[in-house]
């Protein structure tokens, strides 16, 4: 479908390339949790990754979250948090039951996908769900008490893929890996989440290894990529220390979702890296707007230079492709 802004006829060549490069994309949602019954003074937000089903780095119609609560019971020890089936939060009846669909037929909302809350009732999760669906709009997000009663809710509204920053990860120092990760901020916080996937890993792997977003702006080498990003006055212990994947398939293939504060905000142009077990560095990429991605992969643009939407030169092999797409735009949609 095309968007307004697509069929004016001056940007259609850009609209074209940005379709045909986000269709197989990460789709984005979030969900801004408010109290739900007697507890009033929950609140928080919800980012939720769908990976394109057919993505062959990640499994099948899993999907993954993170995401920030204040004001929930303090101490909370596995506490329940869930995607629900109903499209609102008005009562537990249009909230409906856990949101799974055929072929998953055993509840995965369980004993995994929880949250912990410290002692002042705050608390940062992240997890990885098999649902049987990529279709997370309007579905309905509940936070549960211990013992089950639900007291915040949220509906999960789709993120705009300009307001994302994604990288194509590639092989660092000839180790045969890669893979792709979709973040988002929140608004201009200090927070940001992502879900990303690896390949070529190291494989049937049992023990954390790191993924991490690193302040250099260049994958060159390890001096350009630099250290982990983040503000050591706002954050004394090193927030990257913990964040990472614990498992990998027996082609050394894995996910991995966060939520992450960091005390600072710019993370456009930063690189993105997946560790081995041992730390050393396997994959490396540098976080952009999916349109100057798309731009990247084109040949038009460096990764190093700064967004200039709109002003663009056109290489003539750019503009190739760019015939290209809609000859094959035109074949898809005479059918
Ligand atoms: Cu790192």
């Amino acid at each position: 479908m095309l968007s307004v802004q697509c069929r004016k006829a001056l940007v259609l060549l850009n609209c074209l390339i940005a379709i045909s490069s986000t269709d197989a994309m990460t789709k984005v949602y979030q969900a801004e949790i408010a109290y739900f019954g007697d507890q009033n003074i929950i609140t928080g937000t919800i980012v939720a990754f769908a990976p394109h089903a057919d993505d062959t780095k990640t499994t099948s119609y899993a999907v993954a979250y993170g995401g920030f609560l204040s004001g929930v019971p303090p101490n909370c020890e596995g506490c329940g948090f869930h995607f629900h089936t109903g499209l609102s939060c008005d009562s537990k009846e249009t909230q409906e039951g856990h949101y799974f669909v055929d072929p998953v037929n055993i509840d995965p909302w369980n004993e995994n996908t929880v949250y912990n809350s410290d002692a002042n009732g705050d608390a940062s999760f992240h997890g990885l769900v098999k649902i049987g669906t990529d279709d997370l709009l309007d579905h309905a997000v509940v936070v549960h008490a211990a013992g089950g009663a639900r007291i915040g809710c949220g509906v999960l509204k789709a993120v705009a893929a300009a307001d994302t920053l994604v990288s194509e990860l590639t092989e660092f120092g000839a180790s045969g890996a890669s893979g792709s990760v979709t973040s988002y901020q929140l608004g201009s916080t200090d927070a940001i989440c992502y879900y990303g996937a690896g390949a070529g890993l190291e494989k049937d792997l049992d023990t954390f290894a790191g993924v991490h977003i690193h302040s250099g702006v260049s994958c060159a080498s390890k001096e350009t990529q630099e250290g982990h990003y983040y503000n050591a006055e706002a954050y004394p212990v090193d927030p990257w220390n913990v964040l990472g994947y614990d498992v990998t398939d027996a082609e050394g293939k894995a996910e991995f979702a966060h939520c992450v504060k960091t005390g600072e905000t710019e993370y456009a142009g930063k690189t993105f890296l997946i560790h081995s077990s041992s730390s050393s560095r396997l994959t490396c990429g540098v976080l952009a707007k999916p349109e100057e991605t798309a731009k990247i992969e084109a040949g038009t643009a460096k990764p190093e230079e700064p967004a200039t939407s709109g002003s663009v030169a056109l290489s003539p092999f750019f503009v190739l492709q760019a015939i290209f797409a809609v000859v094959s735009v035109g074949i898809t949609l005479s059918y």
